[in-house]
C-alpha cells in the first residue's frame, strides 16, 4: 500500500504515524513498520515508481490538505451565504489554506485523493477538489452534520452532500413549475394585502420557498410510501400553506377575511366560540398523489402544537386492533413541524418534543423540521433570542442533521428538502431544514418594523422577491420567455379576483361550523361485567408463563389477587386490581388502550405492576398484552420526565384516533400544571374553539396526607375554572369499584359522548380496606356521581347536618371517633365534581327532611379545591331549605402545611368541625367553619 492510496482522515493519521516512524521506527507496531519499510526509494524503484517517501515538509503539507478538507466539511457552513439580505457570513479561519500551512500552489501540486470523497474522483488536483468542496459546503447551503455521532449516518450525509446522488436534474418543466408555485404564493399575499389593507395575515413573504419545500417533502415522502402527512405550524405563512398545501378553498379564506357577523348561525348551545383564521386547522379531502395532509389547529402559544402533531402522527401510524402490543409503522405517516426561529430556540416545549423523537413509545419514524427563519422574533434579533450559533442549535444535542439554506435560492432549498426525506426514509430519524429568509413586513401587517430594525428594512425595501429573482434567472438563461413571469402573475391575480367576485353577500355567508356531538349521555351507561367473565379474565391475567420468575415481594399480592373472586361479597378488589380489570374488560370489548406517564409501568406507588420483570433475566411480561380474551392492543410506556410535551403528545394521539382509550398519569397531581398550556389551549378548549372532541383520561394522584405543599393537591380548582358547556368530566372516586366503572364508562362513551376525563386518584388509600370493593360491586354497579351515607339513611329523620365531601377526606371522616358519636351527621360523597351532579345531589338532600345545615367540607384551602365552584351551585340547589356552611382550611397562598405534624393537627380540627353542629368545639385559626 502506498501513501497516496490513503485519503481524507485516514491519510492524516497515516502521515502522523509515518512521521513518528521516521523519527523512531520502533515507535510504531511491527505491521505498520513493515508497510513503512516498503516506502523507501529502493522499494519504489523496484516497483518502477518515481516517488520517494515524503519528507517532513511534504508530510506537513499533506496533513494540511487533509485538515483543510476536514475543516471545510465541519465548518464550511460558517462561510455559507445563507442570508438573502446579504449579511456577511461569520466564516472561520480554519477554512483558509494558510491556517494549515499550505498555499494554493501546494494544493495544485498535491493529489486530489488527499481530499477524499466523490469530489476527489473528478478532480485533477487537491486544489480542484477543495474548490468543489467549497462550492458544496460554503455556498447557499450550509451542511451542519458534524455532531452526528453514528458513523453510518455521518458517512451517508457526507456522501449525499458531496455526490448529490439524490438530486434528479431540474428539467425545464420543473423550473417553470417552481416559478408558477412561487407566483401563486406571492400573488396570494399581494391580493390579501391589497384587498384587506392592514388586516393581520402573518404573511409568508420573504420565506416564500416554504411552500415548494413542503411540496417537495410531501411528494418525496409519498414516493417512499407515506400516506399521511401531519403538519404542525404556527401563524407565519399559515394561511398561504392552508391555501396551497392543504387546498383550503380561496373562497373560504377570503370569506373569513370579510369576517361576517354570523353569530346567530353559530351553535352557542355547544359553547362553540370558534377561533381566528390563522389558527384554523385543515385536512385535505382528496389525496394529493397518495398522500392525505392534515394540519391540526393551533393556539397562539408558539410551538405548543409540536408534540400534538407528533402524537397525531404516532397514532396514525399505529395499528391497534389486535391483541398484544400496538404495532407502529413509521413509514406510513410523516410529521412535518414548521418552527419560528425565535420560538424554536426559546420555547422549552421544542426540547421536550425533540426528546421524544427516539423513545420507543413516541418515535414517529422521523419528523422533518423546518425553521421558517426570518431572522426576527417580533422585534427581537437573533442576539436577543438565542445563545446558540444558529436558531437551530438545540437540534444538535439531539443528533439531528441540519441543513441551513438561503431561502432566495430555490434549487438549494429543494435539494435540502430532498435530502430531508431521503434521510428520513433511510434512517427513520428527524431532520432539520433551517430555511433562512426574511420578513417583508412587520410582525403582522399593521406593525411598523423600521422602528426597531431600520437598517434591515431599508435592505428589505429594495430587495426583489424570490419569484422575481427566479423568474429573471430563468429568463436570463433562456429557460423561459421574457413575458412568462408577468403572465403568471396575471393568471393568479385573475383567479383570486374571480373567486372574490363570486363570494356570496356577507349576510348569506355561513361559516362552516364543525359538528360537535351534544354532550350529556354519560349518566346511564351500563358498565357492570358478569362475575364469571371477570373471574376468567382475572385468572388469565395471573397466568404464569413457563419459567417466568416473579419478584418474591410480588408473590403475596398475586396470591391475594388470585383469591379475589372466592367470595363475591368480600372487599377483595383494591384500586390496582380494579384498574387492571377495567382495562382488561375494555380490551375484551375491542377498544385499544394506550397508557403513559412517568413510571406508569410499575406505578409511582408500586401498586400497578402492569409490566413484570423476570427476577432472574429481566425479561418483561405484560399480562394485558398476553391474556387470550383481549381483542385489541394494549401499550404502556414510562414517559420521559416531561408533562407539557407528553400531555400534548397524548392529546394529539387521542384526537387522531378517538376510538382508542388514551390514559396519561401524573406522578403526583401537582405536576399537571407543567402541562398547563396543553390543558388550557387544547384539552379543555379544543371543543369550543375548533370542534375537536378529545377524550383523554388524566390520572392525578391527589389528597392531603402530610407530604407538604407539592404532593398534596392536583389543584382540582384548575379544571373547575376551565369547566363550562360540559367540556370535561372531573371525578374524585372513593372506591375501587367507582374507578372501575368510570374507566369503563369513559371507554363506552368514546364515540357517543367524548370528553376529557380527569380522575383524582388516591395515594396512601390505594390499598386501604375502605377503598376496596367487592367483586359484586364490579358486576352490579355503575359509576355513581353522588354516594349517599348508607349508614345514615335508616335514621334520615334524625339527621341535622349533611356533610358533603369529595375524595380521600371521606375516609378521614368515617374513620374518625366523632363518627360514632355524632349520629345526627350524614356524610355524602360527591364523586363527580363536573358536570355538577345536580339531580343526584338533589335526591340525596331530599332524603334528609330535617337538616339544620349543609356543609361543604374539603381538605384544600378555601381559595382552592372545589369550594369556589360548588358554592353558588349548592346555594342555588339548597335555596332557603337551610344554611350552607364551609368547613376547610382557611384561604392560603400554599396548598398545604409543610410539616406532617402540623398537617395532622389541621386535619383533625377539620374533621372535628364537620361533626360540630352546635359549635362546642372551638374554631382553630387554620380551619374555617363558617356559614355563607
Ligand atoms: C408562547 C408564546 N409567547 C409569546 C408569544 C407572542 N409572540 C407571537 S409571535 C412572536 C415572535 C415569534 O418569532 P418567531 O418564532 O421567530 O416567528 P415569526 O413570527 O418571526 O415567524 C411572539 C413573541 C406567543 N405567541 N407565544
Amino acid at each position: 500500500m502506498r501513501l497516496d492510496e490513503f485519503s481524507g482522515v485516514n491519510a492524516g493519521y497515516v502521515l502522523e504515524l509515518f512521521e513518528r516512524y521516521q523519527q523512531n521506527p520502533q515507535s510504531v507496531d511491527p505491521q505498520t513498520r513493515r508497510i513503512f519499510e516498503s516506502w523507501t526509494p529502493a522499494a519504489d524503484e523496484a516497483a518502477g515508481r518515481a516517488s520517494a517517501p515524503p519528507t517532513a515538509v511534504e508530510v506537513h503539507k499533506i496533513v494540511g490538505v487533509v485538515n483543510l478538507a476536514e475543516c471545510i466539511r465541519r465548518y464550511g457552513h460558517l462561510a455559507a451565504r445563507l442570508d438573502p439580505l446579504g449579511s456577511e457570513p461569520v466564516g472561520d479561519p480554519s477554512l483558509a489554506p494558510a491556517a494549515h500551512g499550505i498555499t494554493d500552489a501546494d494544493l495544485k501540486a498535491l493529489p486530489s485523493s488527499l481530499v477524499g470523497g466523490p469530489v476527489a474522483e473528478s478532480s485533477a488536483s487537491a486544489y480542484e477538489a477543495i474548490e468543489k468542496l467549497r462550492r458544496i459546503y460554503c455556498s447557499t447551503t450550509g451542511f451542519d452534520y458534524a455532531h452526528i455521532f453514528v458513523p453510518e449516518e455521518r458517512e451517508w450525509l457526507r456522501h449525499a452532500a458531496e455526490s448529490g446522488w439524490f438530486l434528479p436534474p431540474m428539467d425545464p418543466n420543473s423550473v417553470e413549475a417552481v416559478l408558477d408555485r412561487l407566483t401563486q404564493v406571492e400573488v396570494f399575499e399581494r391580493f390579501l394585502h391589497r384587498t384587506f389593507p392592514g388586516k393581520t395575515r402573518f404573511s409568508i413573504e420573504g420565506l416564500d420557498m416554504l411552500v415548494p419545500v413542503l411540496d417537495e417533502i410531501i411528494c418525496g415522502a409519498a414516493e417512499h410510501g407515506a400516506r399521511h402527512a401531519l403538519l404542525g405550524m404556527a401563524h407565519r405563512g399559515r394561511l398561504n400553506v392552508l391555501a396551497h398545501v392543504l387546498d383550503k378553498p380561496y373562497a373560504e379564506i377570503l370569506a373569513e377575511f370579510k369576517d361576517p357577523v354570523a353569530a346567530r348561525s353559530l351553535r352557542t348551545d355547544l359553547g362553540w366560540m370558534g377561533d381566528v383564521k390563522y389558527h384554523a386547522g385543515a385536512r385535505t379531502t382528496a389525496p394529493r398523489g397518495q398522500m392525505y395532509i392534515t394540519m391540526p389547529p393551533n393556539p397562539s402559544h408558539l410551538e405548543a402544537v409540536d408534540p400534538v402533531a407528533v402524537g397525531m402522527a404516532r397514532a396514525a401510524g399505529t395499528s391497534a386492533n389486535q391483541r398484544g402490543a400496538a404495532q407502529f409503522d413509521g413509514g406510513i405517516t410523516v410529521p412535518i413541524l414548521i418552527h419560528g426561529d425565535a420560538a424554536f430556540s426559546g420555547q422549552g416545549i421544542v426540547a421536550e418534543t425533540l426528546n421524544l423523537s427516539r423513545l420507543p413509545g413516541y418515535s414517529t419514524g422521523g419528523t422533518i423540521h423546518v425553521i421558517a427563519n426570518n431572522q426576527l422574533g417580533f422585534t427581537a434579533t437573533p442576539q436577543d433570542s438565542y445563545s446558540t450559533s444558529y436558531a437551530s442549535g438545540l437540534a444538535r444535542g439531539f443528533k439531528i442533521p441540519i441543513v441551513h439554506v438561503n431561502a432566495d435560492d430555490p434549487v438549494a432549498c429543494l435539494e435540502a428538502a430532498r435530502l430531508a426525506w431521503e434521510y428520513r426514509a433511510r434512517f427513520g430519524l428527524d431532520f432539520l431544514i433551517d430555511l433562512v429568509g426574511y420578513r417583508r413586513y412587520g410582525h403582522n401587517e399593521g406593525d411598523e418594523p423600521s422602528f426597531t430594525q431600520p437598517m434591515m428594512y431599508k435592505v428589505i425595501g429594495s430587495h426583489p422577491t424570490v419569484r422575481e429573482r427566479w423568474g429573471q434567472t430563468l429568463v436570463d438563461n433562456g429557460s423561459i420567455p421574457a413575458e412568462l413571469p408577468e403572465a403568471l402573475v396575471r393568471k393568479h391575480f385573475d383567479e383570486l379576483e374571480a373567486v372574490y367576485a363570486a363570494l356570496k353577500p356577507e349576510q348569506a355567508y355561513v361559516p362552516p361550523v364543525t359538528s360537535v356531538p351534544p354532550p350529556g349521555s354519560a349518566s346511564r351507561v351500563a358498565t357492570g361485567v358478569p362475575l364469571d367473565r371477570l373471574r376468567e379474565i382475572n385468572d388469565a391475567l395471573l397466568a404464569r408463563p413457563a419459567g417466568f420468575v416473579f419478584h418474591r415481594k410480588l408473590e403475596r399480592g398475586m396470591e391475594r389477587r388470585r383469591a379475589a373472586f372466592a367470595n363475591a361479597d368480600e372487599r377483595s378488589i383494591d384500586w390496582a386490581t380494579a384498574e387492571d380489570l377495567a382495562l382488561a374488560t375494555i380490551l375484551v370489548d375491542g377498544i385499544p388502550v394506550r397508557m403513559t406517564g412517568e413510571d406508569v409501568e410499575r406505578g409511582t406507588f408500586s401498586h400497578r405492576h402492569a409490566v413484570f420483570h423476570d427476577a432472574g433475566t429481566g425479561t418483561q411480561l405484560i399480562p394485558l398484552q398476553e391474556f387470550p380474551q383481549a381483542r385489541a392492543s394494549f401499550e404502556i410506556h414510562n414517559s420521559p420526565l416531561s408533562e407539557n410535551a407528553t400531555v400534548g403528545f397524548e392529546f394529539g394521539y387521542n384526537v387522531q384516533e378517538p376510538k382508542r382509550l388514551v390514559i396519561w398519569e401524573a406522578q403526583y397531581g401537582d405536576f399537571i400544571n407543567g402541562a398547563q398550556v396543553m390543558l388550557d389551549q387544547f384539552v379543555t378548549s379544543a371543543r369550543a374553539k375548533w370542534g375537536l372532541t378529545p377524550s383523554l383520561v388524566f390520572l392525578l394522584p391527589h389528597g392531603y396526607e402530610g407530604q407538604g405543599p407539592e404532593h398534596s393537591s392536583a389543584r382540582p380548582e384548575r379544571f373547575l375554572d376551565a369547566a363550562a358547556d360540559i367540556n370535561l368530566r372531573l371525578v374524585n372516586c372513593t372506591t375501587a369499584a367507582q374507578y372501575f366503572h368510570v374507566l369503563r364508562r369513559q371507554a363506552a362513551l368514546l364515540e357517543q359522548d367524548p370528553l376529557p376525563l380527569f380522575v383524582l386518584t388516591p395515594k396512601s388509600l390505594l390499598r386501604h380496606p375502605l377503598v376496596a370493593s367487592t367483586p359484586r360491586d364490579l358486576e352490579e354497579g355503575r359509576f355513581l356521581s353522588v354516594i349517599d351515607d348508607d349508614d345514615a339513611r335508616d335514621r334520615a329523620g334524625g339527621i341535622d347536618r349533611v356533610a358533603l365531601c369529595s375524595g380521600k377526606v371521606y375516609v378521614d371522616l368515617i374513620t374518625s371517633d366523632h363518627r360514632g358519636t355524632a349520629r345526627n351527621v350524614a356524610i355524602c360523597r360527591v364523586e363527580q365534581l363536573y358536570p355538577f351532579p345536580k339531580i343526584a345531589l338533589n335526591e340525596v338532600l331530599g332524603r334528609y327532611p330535617s337538616v339544620r345545615d349543609v356543609v361543604w367540607l374539603q381538605e384544600e384551602p378555601e381559595n382552592m379545591g372545589a369550594w369556589q365552584f360548588m358554592r353558588p351551585l349548592l346555594e342555588d340547589l339548597i335555596g332557603d331549605r337551610c344554611p350552607l356552611r364551609y368547613v376547610g382550611r382557611a384561604r392560603s397562598a400554599s396548598p398545604s402545611e409543610g410539616s406532617a405534624a402540623w398537617h395532622q393537627v389541621t386535619q383533625r380540627k377539620l374533621i372535628q368541625q364537620a361533626f360540630d353542629i352546635d359549635g362546642t368545639i372551638s374554631e382553630p385559626s387554620m380551619v374555617l367553619s363558617k356559614e355563607v
